[in-house]
Protein backbone atom coordinates (compact mmCIF):
# COMPACT_ATOMS: atom_id res chain seq x y z
CA UNK A 1 0.00 0.00 0.00
CA UNK A 2 1.32 3.58 -0.93
CA UNK A 3 1.13 6.40 1.66
CA UNK A 4 -0.68 7.98 -0.08
CA UNK A 5 -3.20 5.11 0.08
CA UNK A 6 -2.44 5.45 3.83
CA UNK A 7 -3.39 9.22 4.10
CA UNK A 8 -6.82 7.99 1.93
CA UNK A 9 -8.05 5.84 4.87
CA UNK A 10 -5.94 6.32 7.93
CA UNK A 11 -5.01 2.71 8.54
CA UNK A 12 -2.17 1.25 8.43
CA UNK A 13 -1.98 -2.49 8.96
CA UNK A 14 0.48 -3.32 11.58
CA UNK A 15 2.07 -6.25 13.84
CA UNK A 16 4.46 -6.61 16.58
CA UNK A 17 7.90 -8.47 16.41
CA UNK A 18 10.75 -9.81 17.55
CA UNK A 19 13.55 -9.51 14.28
CA UNK A 20 16.32 -11.98 13.80
CA UNK A 21 19.88 -10.09 13.61
CA UNK A 22 21.60 -10.61 10.17
CA UNK A 23 23.69 -13.68 11.25
CA UNK A 24 20.46 -15.56 12.67
CA UNK A 25 19.26 -14.43 8.76
CA UNK A 26 22.15 -15.80 7.16
CA UNK A 27 22.22 -19.10 9.11
CA UNK A 28 18.51 -20.16 8.27
CA UNK A 29 18.93 -18.68 4.54
CA UNK A 30 21.70 -21.88 4.27
CA UNK A 31 19.49 -24.46 6.13
CA UNK A 32 15.85 -23.11 3.87
CA UNK A 33 18.31 -24.00 0.67
CA UNK A 34 17.79 -27.32 0.40
CA UNK A 35 14.17 -27.25 1.04
CA UNK A 36 13.58 -25.11 -1.55
CA UNK A 37 14.92 -28.26 -3.77
CA UNK A 38 12.69 -30.47 -2.31
CA UNK A 39 9.57 -31.98 -4.11
CA UNK A 40 6.78 -29.73 -3.89
CA UNK A 41 8.49 -26.99 -3.05
CA UNK A 42 7.93 -24.90 -6.17
CA UNK A 43 4.33 -25.11 -4.85
CA UNK A 44 4.89 -23.42 -2.28
CA UNK A 45 5.20 -19.41 -1.82
CA UNK A 46 8.64 -18.54 0.20
CA UNK A 47 8.68 -15.56 2.47
CA UNK A 48 11.32 -13.50 1.67
CA UNK A 49 14.56 -13.83 3.94
CA UNK A 50 14.10 -9.56 4.42
CA UNK A 51 10.39 -9.94 6.33
CA UNK A 52 11.41 -13.08 7.85
CA UNK A 53 10.16 -12.10 11.77
CA UNK A 54 8.55 -13.83 14.85
CA UNK A 55 5.26 -12.00 15.10
CA UNK A 56 4.07 -11.43 18.64
CA UNK A 57 1.00 -9.80 17.90
CA UNK A 58 -0.76 -9.17 14.83
CA UNK A 59 -3.17 -5.73 14.98
CA UNK A 60 -5.05 -5.71 11.97
CA UNK A 61 -5.99 -2.36 10.07
CA UNK A 62 -4.92 0.33 13.06
CA UNK A 63 -6.60 3.51 13.09
CA UNK A 64 -4.00 6.50 12.72
CA UNK A 65 -5.45 8.08 15.58
CA UNK A 66 -4.34 5.74 18.21
CA UNK A 67 -1.22 5.41 16.97
CA UNK A 68 0.32 8.42 19.17
CA UNK A 69 -0.97 5.83 22.48
CA UNK A 70 0.20 2.75 20.94
CA UNK A 71 3.56 3.34 20.38
CA UNK A 72 3.55 5.01 24.19
CA UNK A 73 2.22 1.47 25.49
CA UNK A 74 4.37 -0.63 23.15
CA UNK A 75 7.69 2.01 24.54
CA UNK A 76 6.49 0.94 28.10
CA UNK A 77 5.83 -2.85 26.96
CA UNK A 78 9.39 -2.61 25.82
CA UNK A 79 10.91 -1.50 28.75
CA UNK A 80 9.39 -3.24 31.22
CA UNK A 81 11.00 -7.05 29.83
CA UNK A 82 14.61 -7.40 29.96
CA UNK A 83 17.31 -8.43 26.87
CA UNK A 84 16.86 -12.39 26.81
CA UNK A 85 18.35 -15.10 24.55
CA UNK A 86 16.75 -16.54 21.50
CA UNK A 87 17.52 -18.89 18.66
CA UNK A 88 16.00 -20.24 15.61
CA UNK A 89 15.82 -23.86 15.96
CA UNK A 90 13.77 -26.45 14.38
CA UNK A 91 10.31 -25.87 12.76
CA UNK A 92 6.66 -26.97 12.19
CA UNK A 93 3.26 -26.35 10.64
CA UNK A 94 -0.02 -24.85 10.90
CA UNK A 95 -1.75 -28.02 8.77
CA UNK A 96 -1.48 -28.21 5.22
CA UNK A 97 -0.76 -24.23 4.88
CA UNK A 98 2.05 -22.94 6.84
CA UNK A 99 5.66 -23.82 7.31
CA UNK A 100 7.60 -22.49 10.22
CA UNK A 101 11.15 -22.48 11.58
CA UNK A 102 10.54 -22.14 15.45
CA UNK A 103 12.29 -20.83 18.49
CA UNK A 104 14.29 -21.73 21.41
CA UNK A 105 16.12 -20.02 24.46
CA UNK A 106 14.25 -17.79 26.90
CA UNK A 107 10.63 -18.75 25.28
CA UNK A 108 8.92 -17.61 28.57
CA UNK A 109 10.37 -14.70 28.31
CA UNK A 110 9.12 -14.41 24.33
CA UNK A 111 5.33 -15.42 25.58
CA UNK A 112 5.43 -12.73 28.32
CA UNK A 113 6.68 -9.84 25.74
CA UNK A 114 3.82 -11.50 23.30
CA UNK A 115 1.11 -10.72 26.34
CA UNK A 116 2.56 -7.54 26.94
CA UNK A 117 2.32 -6.24 22.99
CA UNK A 118 -0.88 -7.77 22.87
CA UNK A 119 -1.97 -5.79 26.10
CA UNK A 120 -0.56 -2.46 25.19
CA UNK A 121 -2.62 -2.72 21.64
CA UNK A 122 -6.02 -3.66 23.79
CA UNK A 123 -5.40 -0.65 26.16
CA UNK A 124 -4.53 1.85 22.76
CA UNK A 125 -8.26 0.74 21.97
CA UNK A 126 -7.00 -1.48 18.64
CA UNK A 127 -9.67 -4.28 18.63
CA UNK A 128 -7.78 -7.49 19.64
CA UNK A 129 -8.86 -10.75 19.03
CA UNK A 130 -8.50 -12.95 22.06
CA UNK A 131 -4.99 -13.68 22.92
CA UNK A 132 -4.65 -17.37 21.68
CA UNK A 133 -1.71 -19.79 23.29
CA UNK A 134 1.46 -18.47 21.94
CA UNK A 135 3.21 -20.66 19.36
CA UNK A 136 6.58 -19.02 18.42
CA UNK A 137 7.04 -18.92 14.95
CA UNK A 138 8.76 -17.47 11.67
CA UNK A 139 7.14 -18.50 8.62
CA UNK A 140 9.21 -19.75 5.95
CA UNK A 141 6.72 -20.54 2.94
CA UNK A 142 2.69 -20.99 2.77
CA UNK A 143 0.58 -22.73 0.68
CA UNK A 144 -3.43 -22.33 -0.47
CA UNK A 145 -4.55 -25.65 -0.66
CA UNK A 146 -3.45 -28.18 1.52
CA UNK A 147 -0.45 -30.29 0.95
CA UNK A 148 2.23 -32.21 2.88
CA UNK A 149 4.54 -30.16 4.61
CA UNK A 150 6.09 -33.21 6.38
CA UNK A 151 9.02 -33.75 4.06
CA UNK A 152 9.95 -29.44 5.19
CA UNK A 153 9.63 -29.92 8.64
CA UNK A 154 11.56 -32.85 8.61
CA UNK A 155 14.32 -31.26 6.94
CA UNK A 156 14.18 -28.79 9.45
CA UNK A 157 14.31 -31.01 12.70
CA UNK A 158 17.86 -31.08 13.19
CA UNK A 159 18.50 -26.97 12.63
CA UNK A 160 19.92 -24.74 15.44
CA UNK A 161 21.09 -21.45 15.04
CA UNK A 162 23.12 -19.86 17.25
CA UNK A 163 21.54 -17.42 20.07
CA UNK A 164 21.29 -13.95 19.89
CA UNK A 165 20.07 -11.38 22.71
CA UNK A 166 16.61 -10.33 22.26
CA UNK A 167 17.18 -6.25 22.58
CA UNK A 168 14.46 -4.83 21.03
CA UNK A 169 10.19 -4.76 19.79
CA UNK A 170 9.54 -3.91 16.71
CA UNK A 171 6.51 -2.52 15.25
CA UNK A 172 6.19 -3.19 11.66
CA UNK A 173 3.89 -1.72 8.70
CA UNK A 174 2.22 -5.01 6.49
CA UNK A 175 1.88 -3.24 2.95
CA UNK A 176 0.25 -5.53 1.14
CA UNK A 177 0.55 -5.64 -2.61
CA UNK A 178 -0.72 -3.80 -4.95
CA UNK A 179 -0.17 -4.67 -8.10
CA UNK A 180 -2.69 -8.05 -8.66
CA UNK A 181 0.07 -9.95 -9.50
CA UNK A 182 -0.85 -13.66 -8.31
CA UNK A 183 1.73 -14.61 -5.24
CA UNK A 184 2.84 -11.23 -4.83
CA UNK A 185 3.63 -10.98 -0.83
CA UNK A 186 3.34 -7.70 1.35
CA UNK A 187 6.18 -5.88 1.70
CA UNK A 188 6.89 -5.22 5.47
CA UNK A 189 8.58 -1.98 6.74
CA UNK A 190 9.63 -1.22 10.17
CA UNK A 191 7.68 1.69 11.98
CA UNK A 192 9.40 2.11 15.54
CA UNK A 193 11.58 -0.16 17.51
CA UNK A 194 11.91 0.10 21.02
CA UNK A 195 14.82 -1.21 23.05
CA UNK A 196 14.22 -4.06 25.52
CA UNK A 197 14.96 -2.80 29.25
CA UNK A 198 15.95 0.30 30.76
O1 LIG B 1 4.44 -14.15 9.53
P1 LIG B 1 3.47 -14.67 10.53
O2 LIG B 1 2.85 -15.96 10.12
O3 LIG B 1 4.02 -14.71 11.90
O4 LIG B 1 0.22 -14.54 9.17
C1 LIG B 1 0.43 -13.16 9.26
C2 LIG B 1 1.86 -12.82 9.62
O5 LIG B 1 2.30 -13.65 10.65
C3 LIG B 1 -0.29 -12.61 10.44
O6 LIG B 1 0.40 -11.41 10.78
C4 LIG B 1 1.72 -11.46 10.29
C5 LIG B 1 1.96 -10.30 9.37
O7 LIG B 1 1.03 -10.28 8.34
N1 LIG B 1 -1.70 -12.34 10.19
C6 LIG B 1 -2.25 -11.84 9.09
N2 LIG B 1 -3.59 -11.75 9.23
C7 LIG B 1 -3.86 -12.22 10.48
C8 LIG B 1 -5.04 -12.39 11.23
N3 LIG B 1 -6.24 -12.03 10.75
C9 LIG B 1 -2.65 -12.61 11.09
N4 LIG B 1 -2.60 -13.12 12.32
C10 LIG B 1 -3.76 -13.26 12.98
N5 LIG B 1 -4.94 -12.90 12.47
Amino acid sequence: MSSQQHAATGRQRLFVAVLPPAGAVAELRAAVVPLRALPGARSLRWTGEAGWHFTLAFLGEVDEALLPDLYARLERAAHRSEPFPLRVHGGGRFDGRVLWAGAAGALDALRLLAERAHAAARRAGVPMEEHRAYAPHLTLARSRTDVDLHPFTGALEGFGGTAWEVDSLSLVRSNLPVSGVPGEQPRYEVVRAWPLGR
